[in-house]
Formats: C-alpha cells, structure tokens, sequence
C-alpha cells in the first residue's frame, strides 16, 4: 500500500472538497459538480449478499473448508502447479462459482446505474465472478485485476478455447482440453493464479484513480497488493466514500474520506436515496434476473446472512470432496508429484503459505483454523507481494 497514515482524521476537521463529511454532502458534491469521473474498486465483500462466499472469513470463507478436505493445502486450488497434476479440484469450484449461476446484488446495480448516468470512469474489481457485467456494466468499463471467467485458454500453447464450450464442460463437471488435437493441454480460465503475472489491462489503467473525481470503494478489505494501493492514487482533494464492514485501508485518514461502515447494499441504498436514484437503483437491479437468488429467498423461509453462507460452503465443501475421493493409487501418485512441486516452490510463496510437510500431504486431514497467513491475502497470491510492487507512476 502507499505510504498513506492510516490515523482516522478528527471529526472536527472540516472537508476541503465536499460541504460535509457524509454521504448526502457527497451526493450534493455529484450534482453540484456534475461529478463524471467515479472510480469505483471492489472486492468479494461486494458479492456475498448474491452467496457467495468469500475467502477467508474464519468459519464461512473458502479457504477455511477446503483446508477440512484431502487437498495439500487449501490454496492448492489455485496453485498452478497444483493444477497441472490434478485440475479437478479447480474445476469443481469452477462449477459452483461459474457465472449464471449468481443473480448481481443491488451494489452491482449500483454501478451499473452510475456507468448509464455517464459517471463511471472505471471500475476495478478483485473479483471473478463476473457479476459486474451480468449487472449491466459494460466489459470495457472493468478492469479485471485478478482476471476472470470471462475467457480461457490452453495453459501450454495460449490457444482460446471458445466460450459455449467451456460452458457446458463445467457444467458437465469435466476437465476441458485444447481444442489443437495436437496440443491437447489443459484449459484454464484466465483468472490469475499462483505464479501468475496480473493482466496487462491492470497496468494499463492503474493511474485511472489519479484521474478521478471520486472514488467508491466497496466489499474489499484492501490487503491483496498492488490492488491495496489504488485508493492511495486518488489525489488528496478528491473524496473517497468507502461502503464496508469495516475500516480498511487507511480510508477515513483524509478530510475528505466518508466512511459506510455496514453492508454494501444497504450502503449503495443510502448512497441512491442520498442522489434521489432510490427507484432507479431498485428498477435495475429488478432486471438482473430476478428469478435467481434473491426471488427463491423470498419464497422460502427467511434466512440469514450467516446461514446462507454456511449453506452455500458446506454444499460446495461436499462437492468438492466426492471429487476429492482419490483411490489409493492416484493419491499415491499426487504424493509423489506434489512432493516435487513442494521441493520446487517458488521463495515468494515458501514465505508466505506454511509448505505442507511430505508426510501431511494427502493424509493427515486438515483442521478448520484461521492461520496467521489468513490476516493477509498474500498467501492467496504470494506474486502480489508488496516488496517486488513497482509503484504506478502518477
Ligand atoms: P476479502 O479479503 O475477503 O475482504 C472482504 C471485505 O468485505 C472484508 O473487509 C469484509 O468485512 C467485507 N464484507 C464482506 N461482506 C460484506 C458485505 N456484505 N457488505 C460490506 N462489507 C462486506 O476480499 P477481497 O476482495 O478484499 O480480497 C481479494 C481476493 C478475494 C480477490 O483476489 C478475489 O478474487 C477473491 N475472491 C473473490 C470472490 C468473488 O469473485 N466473488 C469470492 C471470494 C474471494
């Protein structure tokens, strides 16, 4: 992250930009302004009203039950050398999470509202569910920082693999291969895993905040670099409005940070009530498939928030592992393979992720914990490391 101090700034300190330190002085600052250049950056907080859980949350978070199940260790599932041994792990978690299968919440409509006024610049997500765009955003509006579902490719020669494919291979539970006959290597969507270099259109655009005239930033809690530094490039004077459960980032330091400390959605409704978008915001949102998710909640018994995610983990755990029962033979052999893979591990990731000793692997079953590495996301993307960052250069 930048050098930014993170000490929240007193209450008595006036704004310099916005009549005051609130949401409703931030709607008035849009439309007194004519506010066009929002960016807006995002994170899995952003999804899990739609079910979707996020990754480390100590009981409810993915990582946290696939370490329960027969893997190495939990984030082998996004480890590509993992990956190339054993691709069936990834791509049963492909096949919840794949896109269709998750209605956009209201804080996705947001965005999509915010980009139909004219006033979206960009958006930047960590995400890759792609709800974003099944909300109404256009894709040349999204930077994908950690990739997506969106394309595919073969992992040895990078020839595309058509997108009405690879749909019915997940649904099918199958592994899909290389369309070249010849090549036959295994497809991967390009959502960025271990080792793995971030999309060019990330550097591309990185400055883009710099640009802005305000900055939203909504479901993240902003430790995965060098996504984490974004909000630090919005100039000083610029307000930042963050809509989160909790203070991340260093956000409320400035005079003109305003803070939304609670849910995403709940937050974007105050946000559209402050801007008088209220029925906008709902009729948009009424058109991101309401016969997915949200519509079935209402018909059956009200559930919450925390039983909706431990249903959806423990149904996802399940599935992974009846994929997960290997014969003796086969877990032999991932043994042994993982073995090599151990010994080959690159430095950036033995620093960050406890290296499973030969002898646990495939073995000893893993308890639900919260590790010391889950206060930081570098474990789930050890080339995100904040040492070899390059600043963007504004
Ligand atoms: P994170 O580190 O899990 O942080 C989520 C943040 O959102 C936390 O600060 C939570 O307190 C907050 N939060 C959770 N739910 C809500 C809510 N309903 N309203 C308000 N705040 C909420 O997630 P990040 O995105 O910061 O971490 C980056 C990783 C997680 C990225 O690489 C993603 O690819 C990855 N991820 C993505 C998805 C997805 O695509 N939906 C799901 C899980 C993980």
């Amino acid at each position: 992250m930048g050098n930014e101090n993170s000490t929240p700034v007193d209450e008595a300190t006036p704004p310099s930009t916005l009549h005051g330190r609130n949401i409703e002085a931030v709607a008035q600052y849009i439309k007194e302004r004519d506010v066009k250049n929002i960016v807006v950056m995002t994170g899995a907080g952003l999804s899990t009203s739609a079910g979707i859980p996020d990754f480390r949350s100590p009981d409810t978070g993915l990582y946290a039950n696939l370490a329960r199940l027969n893997l190495p260790y939990a984030e082998a599932v996004f480890d590509i050398g993992y990956f190339r041994k054993n691709p069936l792990p990834f791509y049963t978690l492909a096949h919840e999470l794949y896109p269709g299968k998750y209605r956009p919440t209201v804080g996705h409509s947001f965005i999509s509202l915010l980009n139909k006024k004219g006033r979206l610049l960009k958006l930047f997500t960590q995400n890759i569910d792609c709800l974003e765009q099944e909300a109404g955003v256009p894709g040349d509006k999204i930077v994908y920082a950690h990739g997506s579902f969106a394309t595919q490719r073969c992992i040895e020669c990078q020839t595309e693999y058509p997108d009405d494919r690879m749909k019915e291979v997940i649904q099918r539970k199958e592994v899909p291969h290389c369309i070249r006959k010849s090549c036959n290597g295994l497809v991967k969507p390009d959502i960025v895993f271990f080792g793995e270099a971030l999309p060019e259109a990330f550097h591309r655009n990185r400055s883009l905040p710099a640009k802005a005239d305000l900055a939203i930033i909504m479901g993240t809690s902003l430790t995965v670099q060098p996504f984490a530094s974004l909000p630090s490039f919005v100039r000083e004077e610029t307000p930042r409005v963050l809509i989160n459960y909790e203070r991340v980032g260093g956000l409320g330091s400035r005079a003109d940070d305003v803070l939304l400390l609670q849910d995403c959605d709940e937050g974007v409704r105050k946000f559209a009530d402050a801007l008088g978008w209220r029925e906008e915001l709902e009729q948009e949102w009424a058109r991101t498939n309401p016969d997915k998710g949200q519509k079935k909640e209402e018909d059956t018994p009200k559930k919450t928030r925390q039983e909706k995610l431990d249903d959806e983990v423990e149904k996802l755990t399940k599935d992974i592992d009846t994929s997960l029962k290997l014969s003796g033979e086969t877990s032999d052999r991932i043994k042994a393979d993982l073995e090599k893979v151990t010994a080959s591990t690159s430095p950036s990731k033995a620093a960050t992720s406890p290296s499973p000793k030969p002898s646990d692997i495939l073995t000893t079953p893993q308890t639900t914990t919260t590790s010391t590495t889950a206060s930081s996301l570098n474990h789930v993307f050890p080339h995100l490391n904040e040492d070899k960052l390059e600043k963007p250069s504004l």
